[in-house]
């Protein structure tokens, strides 16, 4: 490592005084005027990474479904997935090293993670469409060239793409071609390709109104549209021309406020969906014909997939696992029609896609949603290998035609993603911190039918997050209500007292769409 040149070009990226930043739940992120250094120092990071993996590392300069002012940056790791715990540790110390120590604190990573500095570095880059991004993605490629390493800028890319890039870059061109093109055919082929077995697929069924929340999902899905040809037909609404990113629109806005966005007209029964700034995450709504909303939201997509999947798996009599995956948000009605009327195994995991996508990974097939529409399905080698030969191999027609179902499912679905007072276990459904707060919760949900609620400290906000459902919405809303005293009181809780909340995030919903 040219320690020199680090330190002559870290001046020209220079962190600010008594700045501390964390690695939180999915990278960096915070105003965008503050991460100059972090991105700077994280193209230092990617290339140690990548040394140490002998792999190509991704860096995603990205606020997601965050206001338009803040950035953030995420490391991808070999096989397409969110970096490693351990280096997640090496980002933080990394970001918050002061100017004068950035080279011990290089070296010593690259001693304690047993990089070996002569192996060649590649990483790929890719940002949304926020104003600083543009400026904040060179930063990152200065880290990358000052340590010696090779880099290809994408420029702008989804999240899933350059997790896609990433993957396939890795994986020597099996999974598909590193390239735009590569992905647009790749999944759009097994999309239509899947849609054609479809039982319903009248017009009005291959129609989709997207509200891209004016962010970087517009500009993709307006090239990537041209490849569905008669399969789908898409119609791009807060395509970035006028609004503002995430602002009244994108997934965020629609799950937390239960309607659709601002920009989007939506006739009855026309099928709507909102992506987030980086299209990671995807929900669906519609109105029926009463006028009424119904929101397809994370637990449901995870509901209506592993039902899709039981089908052609029970058809191939095999015993591949199928397992669901979901977090402590989940909507309660959702888990029990899974375990009891799906009769799948479904399991909580702490909120992040890292977590999900850990977990998941125990399966043959396995399903993972977060209610906010992040997600995906993954297979297992064993079981895409199994179900790729049998449906080649197999005479009997109608195994044939599930395990090709399977197949194309494999190709659609992208591989892939003070609080402190509050600590919590089981899946961050109990806190065990402060002593007496879930027993005040655990009194708080007696009073109320089918209730439940949970407190966690963000993993990317300093603030702690209430959560609460009930049989009636101003049942939830009083719970969430008390729960949030309750913290206040026992959690040593400054500023002002909470307010009973107006319009509350979550809400029991009888999951029509199943019944
Ligand atoms: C991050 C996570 C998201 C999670 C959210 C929770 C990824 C790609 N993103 O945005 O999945 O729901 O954090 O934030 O993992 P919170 O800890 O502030 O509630
Ligand atoms: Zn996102």
């Amino acid at each position: 490592m040219d320690l020199d040149a680090v330190t002559k070009q870290s001046v020209l990226h220079a962190k600010p005084d008594g700045l501390t930043l964390q690695y939180g739940t999915a990278g960096f992120r915070t105003k965008a005027e503050h991460l100059d250094h972090v991105m700077f120092r994280m193209g230092l990071l990617a290339v140690l990474r990548s040394k140490q993996t002998k792999s190509t590392i991704g860096v995603m300069v990205t606020a997601s479904h965050n206001p338009e002012e803040d950035n953030g940056v995420k490391l991808v790791d070999p096989l397409g997935e969110m970096l490693a715990p351990s280096w997640e540790e090496h980002a933080t110390c990394l970001a918050n090293a002061e100017e004068q120590d950035l080279p011990r604190v290089l070296v010593d990573i690259g001693e304690k993670a047993a990089v070996n500095l002569h192996q060649d570095a590649f990483v790929v880059i890719g940002r949304d469409t926020r104003p600083s991004s543009e400026k904040l993605s060179q930063s990152v490629i200065d880290g990358v060239t000052v340590l010696g390493g090779q880099f290809h800028d994408y420029g702008l890319l989804t999240t899933p793409q350059l997790h896609y890039m990433v993957y396939c870059r890795n994986t020597s061109g099996q999974y598909g071609k590193a390239t735009i093109e590569g992905y647009y055919q790749k999944l759009s082929a097994a999309f239509v390709e899947l849609t054609k077995q479809a039982s319903c697929s009248g017009d009005d069924q291959r129609t989709l109104k997207v509200d891209c929340a004016n962010g970087i999902g517009a500009l993709k899905l307006r090239e990537m549209k041209h490849y569905f040809s008669q399969g789908l037909s898409v119609q791009l609404f807060n395509d970035g021309t006028k609004g503002k990113l995430n602002h009244l629109c994108g997934a965020d806005f629609v799950k937390s406020h239960q309607k659709p966005p601002q920009g989007i007209e939506m006739k009855s029964n026309e099928r709507c969906c909102s992506f987030d700034g980086d299209a990671d995450r995807i929900i669906y709504y519609y109105h029926d014909a009463d006028g009424q909303f119904h929101l397809v939201d994370g637990d449901k997509i995870a509901a209506l997939i592993s039902s899709f999947l039981k089908e052609p798996l029970l058809e191939i009599g095999d015993s591949l696992s199928l397992g669901v995956v979901q977090t402590a948000y989940a909507n309660g009605s959702s888990t029990r029609y899974l375990e009891e009327v799906m009769k799948v195994p479904v399991y909580c995991t702490k909120t992040g896609v890292k977590h999900l996508h850990h977990k998941a990974q125990e399966f043959d097939i396995g399903v993972y949603f977060e209610a906010n529409g992040h997600g995906t399905v993954l297979f297992s080698k064993a079981a895409e290998m199994k179900i790729k030969q049998l449906a080649k191999e197999l005479e009997e027609d109608k195994k044939r035609k599930a395990a090709k179902m399977l197949e194309n499912v494999i190709d659609l679905f992208n591989q892939v993603a003070d609080r402190q007072v509050i600590s919590t276990t089981d899946a961050e459904r109990q806190a065990v911190k402060p002593p007496g707060l879930q027993e005040a919760i655990n009194e708080l949900v007696k009073k109320y039918r089918l209730s439940r609620a949970f407190v966690r400290p963000s993993g990317t906000e300093d603030i702690v997050r209430v959560y609460a459902e009930a049989d009636s919405q101003e049942n939830a809303d009083s719970l969430a209500y008390e729960v949030s005293l309750a913290v206040f009181q026992l959690a040593g809780g400054i500023g002002e007292r909470p307010q009973p909340a107006e319009s509350p995030e979550q809400f029991l919903d009888d999951l029509p769409l199943f019944s």
